[in-house]
């Protein structure tokens, strides 16, 4: 496996390549043109000189994380062929600028879902939660406000000022689309994508639905191993791959993380771990990278990436704020660090225990 961070962009981002560099094990960054509105082409030229950006700062790009999905192609209006064509484009200018590896979502409307962005623990320090009787509570423009007018300042991926204006019209969109047309939509999709992925070696990573079941009745699919490897199957390519993301499967608490990651050799191009604290199935919060700070075994989880023989990068993900940090929610400098670390060391406690 690669250590790597995912980094926003300099516009954007409160953590600079500087620190990201002084991560000990860290090379690469995951990253995007974040400004880039969803369904444009990327040229070369911008992804040219995003590379020559992070290159000059003595890391590399080792993924892209996002390169967003339009809705037009998630609920297959009629745009969407034009839209998925302009996915190709950016495929091959990625590809052209020797990028092979590719995260993005196929979640309705949103991006990951929270219901605040900085519950305080016990030690002072505030993370992102989740509490089912929240979202029960609440209709999504009140979700997109709260989520809004509590950022730091940021602006939060999928949760862009742009979207949230069109929530209703967003909502519209996905009246009468299932589980199953979902399904099909992404298999659509993925068809015609394959044949340039193939020609430049790009390996896509879909990142799974958080939380893994449906919010405001929209539908989601990729949540749980069933779905996962159906998704693989229907399009059985090695491009077609998955983003494992140990926090985002593991908030459905029957979802057996080291299972599902075994189940998947060879088809985890990327991976992001991070643990999560239960206070009951429908409450969680995120919590330190740390085993003992949360519900999951975090040895188990690299111990099974280690065992499929998985290559590809890893992050760690949303962070704590702590130290007095002021960044997007989740994506501190601090917290990721002290995670990548932790996983750095489990990961070769791992490695020369086996060599014994
Ligand atoms: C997620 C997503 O991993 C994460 O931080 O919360 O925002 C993820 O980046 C996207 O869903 C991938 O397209
Ligand atoms: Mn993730």
């Amino acid at each position: 496996m690669e250590m790597t961070l995912r980094w926003y962009g300099k516009q954007f981002d409160s953590v600079t390549l500087e620190q990201i560099r002084q991560i000990p094990g860290v090379k690469g960054v995951i990253t995007t043109l974040y400004d880039v509105p969803v369904g444009e082409v990327w040229t070369r030229e911008r992804i040219r000189s995003m590379k020559e950006e992070v290159e000059n700062a003595g890391l590399h790009v080792a993924g892209i994380e996002s390169v967003n999905v339009h809705d037009a192609i998630k609920a297959a209006t009629s745009e969407r062929d034009f839209y998925i064509e302009n996915y190709i484009k950016t495929l091959e200018n990625l590809g052209k600028e020797d990028i092979h590896l590719v995260c993005y979502n196929f979640m309705p409307v949103f991006d990951w879902t929270r219901t605040e962005l900085a519950r305080k623990r016990p030690d002072g320090s505030t993370v992102l939660a989740y509490t089912k009787e929240a979202v029960d509570r609440i209709n999504p423009e009140e979700m997109f406000q709260t989520i809004g007018s509590d950022t730091n300042g940021f602006v939060m991926p999928g949760w862009e000022p742009e979207r949230m204006e069109k929530v209703k019209e967003l909502f519209e969109l996905y009246k009468g689309i299932d589980e199953e047309q979902l399904f099909e939509n992404l298999k659509y999709f993925l068809t015609k994508i394959m044949d340039v992925c193939n020609q430049y070696d790009i390996k896509m990573a879909i990142h799974p639905d958080d939380p893994a079941w449906s919010v405001f009745g929209l539908p989601r699919i990729i949540i749980n191993k069933e779905n996962i490897l159906r998704m693989m199957n229907m399009v059985d390519d090695v491009h077609n791959g998955v983003t494992f993301c140990s926090g985002s499967y593991g908030t459905n608490l029957e979802n057996d993380l080291p299972d599902m990651i075994r189940s998947l050799k060879g088809r985890i191009h990327f991976a992001h771990v991070r643990n999560l604290k239960f206070n009951s199935p429908d409450d969680f919060e995120e919590s330190a990278h740390l085993s003992s700070d949360g519900s999951f075994d975090m040895y188990a989880i690299m111990k099974a990436l280690y065992e499929i023989g998985f290559e590809g990068p890893i992050r760690p993900d949303h962070g704590r704020m702590i130290w007095g940090e002021k960044a997007m929610p989740g994506y501190g400098l601090y917290d990721r660090a002290l995670g990548a670390a932790y996983l750095n060391g489990i990961w070769e406690a791992i490695e020369k225990g086996e060599k014994k």
